[in-house]
């Protein structure tokens, strides 16, 4: 259900229920947490790709695993969110390094807040993002009603939320809810290219980079002030930091450890 290729310092992922649009059941779940995981452990990935097979990138939660047709007594979600979605967003958002999204196609429900959850989203430009839950009755779950609002502001996450209309790639990058949308052709080589360059970056920074920016949306300036002077600190005594500007000074390309 997922396929996983380390290459040039990353890991590219890729959702492989291409017959479902790679939505979600159980097992391609569990699947995805321990790619993440390998990739958390292994000092040798610098960086993640994360992408889906075939046309779409994931359609969400399998619907067939929910069919309540014949009477079937509805299951708890608030089980399926704490038990499957939640820790995959977490993870993602926790992972010490660099996560990079190529949606390749339809990204619908918890499949397109998956995408926002990752770092760096490259969009192929016939992609679309789709808020699918109020077509059933749900609310925009693994993480949508808090990154929505902070990406494009309250207007645009509530009418795309409860009209479940889709967004065009290219809209998506002009609002900013994605970093750039690309031609189809371009976006494998396009995000690859990025994931080797920051699988080659300063990972300890980037990973501290990453932290802070999330952090700053919980937090007065004052008090962030202070978490970017230990941050800084503890980026100064890396490594990475060290070669970096013996590098500048002696005006060649830096070579990043990760260390
Ligand atoms: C699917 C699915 C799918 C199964 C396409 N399931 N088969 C969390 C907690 C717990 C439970 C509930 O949910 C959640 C979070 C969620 O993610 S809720 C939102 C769930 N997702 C959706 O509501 C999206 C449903 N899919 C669609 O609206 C369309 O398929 C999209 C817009 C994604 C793509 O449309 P098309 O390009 O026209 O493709 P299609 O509809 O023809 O789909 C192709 C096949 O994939 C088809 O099967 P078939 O056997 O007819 O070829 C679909 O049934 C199947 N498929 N999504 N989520």
């Amino acid at each position: 259900t997922v396929l996983a290729d380390q290459r040039d310092g990353y890991l590219m992922i890729t959702l492989n229920r291409p017959d479902r649009l790679n939505a979600f059941n159980e097992t391609m779940h569990l699947a995805l947490r321990e790619q993440l995981n390998r990739a958390s452990a292994a000092s040798e990935i610098r960086a993640v790709l994360l992408t889906g097979a075939g046309r779409a990138f994931c359609a969400g939660q399998d619907l067939s695993d929910r069919d309540m047709r014949g009477g079937a007594e509805a299951p708890d979600l608030g089980v399926t969110l704490e038990t499957l979605y939640n820790p995959l967003v977490r993870q993602i958002r926790a992972l010490k390094k660099p996560v990079i999204c190529a949606v390749n196609g339809v990204a619908a429900g918890a499949g397109a807040n998956l995408a926002l959850a990752c770092d760096i989203v490259f969009a192929a430009q016939s992609a679309r993002f789709i808020q699918a839950f109020s077509k059933i009755g749900l609310v925009p779950d693994s993480g949508g009603t808090w990154l929505l609002p902070r990406l494009i502001g309250e207007a645009r996450a509530k009418a795309l939320s409860m009209t479940g209309e889709p967004l065009q790639a290219e809209t998506a990058a002009s609002w900013g809810l994605i970093w750039k949308a690309v031609a189809d052709e371009d976006l494998m080589a396009e995000s690859g290219k990025l994931a080797a360059q920051l699988a080659a970056g300063a990972t300890k920074g980037l990973a501290l980079t990453k932290q802070l920016i999330q952090e700053a949306a919980d937090q007065p300036l004052d008090q962030h002030l202070d978490a970017e002077r230990d941050a800084q600190r503890e980026a100064g005594r890396s490594d990475d930091y060290r070669e970096g500007v013996t590098a500048f000074l002696e005006k060649r390309p830096a070579r990043f450890s990760g260390a």
